[in-house]
């Protein structure tokens, strides 16, 4: 079994609110058909979330009345861009199911805290595609806050140990600094959570609510820890998706679990 993420940038575009990408997510899902393997689809929030967060400060918690407002709108909008990668893939034959974070976990402190992982595992046994997605979620100790697709699949990764995570991103794979900002960033093709270490302080975090790349880096030291193995590929190259899912090398970054 694959956990995957499509990242937020691939399928939105992250400067125009709400803006989907259509021609991408459709394509994106006939490599998934084509490719045929079992997977657990984890989607960013792009346009449709990171933009109005922001604006009511949703990753702080709950401190003023109108962020009531935010939630409530941050919410909607991230389950209607669901609802248009669900549809893309039925239209694409794949039975994909909706698993809105919202209502199978709790937060404490940013930290999840309870998650019904069974609802995952009843649908992946029945033959279902489960999708998930970066949400707003309640949160004990701050009322509400975030919860990431990144959080989401180091939890899942944890709990379900998959062949590999993949995460499908705008960029090949990992680089020693920010390629956007940095012409003498030299791109990673392999490394160990060491490897990251030295690499973690050196990256800029991009302005996400969600703490972009530093947040991103985290979190795959965190799934390699559980000595799974984590890819990181281009989602705009054409089937690049495709090929690694049947075990083929593209240009992308693997990132070897640690041995257990
Ligand atoms: O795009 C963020 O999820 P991510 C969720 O996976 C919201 O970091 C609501 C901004």
């Amino acid at each position: 079994m694959f956990i995957i993420k499509l990242g937020g940038s691939v399928i939105t575009n992250k400067a125009k609110e709400c803006y989907f990408k259509q021609d991408v997510v459709d394509r994106l899902a006939v490599e998934l058909k084509k490719a045929n393997k079992q997977v657990i689809l984890i989607h960013g929030a792009g346009s449709f979330g990171h933009i109005i967060a922001k604006q009511y400060m949703l990753n702080n918690g709950f401190k003023q009345k109108k962020q009531i407002k935010g939630f409530a709108m941050t919410q909607a909008m991230v389950q209607h861009l669901n609802s248009l990668v669900i549809s893309s893939l039925h239209n694409h034959d794949i039975p994909a199911v909706s698993i809105p974070p919202h209502a199978i976990l709790t937060l404490s402190n940013h930290k999840l805290t309870r998650m019904n992982y069974t609802i995952f595992e009843q649908y992946l046994d029945l033959g279902f595609t489960p999708v998930s997605f970066g949400d707003v979620a309640l949160d004990t100790r701050l009322g509400f806050s975030i919860c990431s697709g990144d959080l989401l699949l180091q939890m899942l990764a944890a709990e379900f140990k998959p062949e590999k995570v993949i995460f499908v991103l705008d960029e090949d794979g990992l680089y020693s600094a920010n390629p956007k900002t940095n012409k003498n960033a030299t791109f990673i093709e392999k490394a160990t959570r060491k490897d990251l270490e030295k690499l973690t302080t050196r990256v800029d975090a991009h302005a996400d609510v969600t703490k972009g790349m530093k947040g991103k880096l985290h979190t795959i030291k965190q799934i390699a820890r559980e000595g799974v193995n984590t890819i990181l590929l281009n989602g705009n190259i054409h089937n690049c998706l495709y090929d690694t899912l049947k075990g083929k090398k593209v240009r992308s970054t693997i990132v070897y679990g640690d041995k257990i």
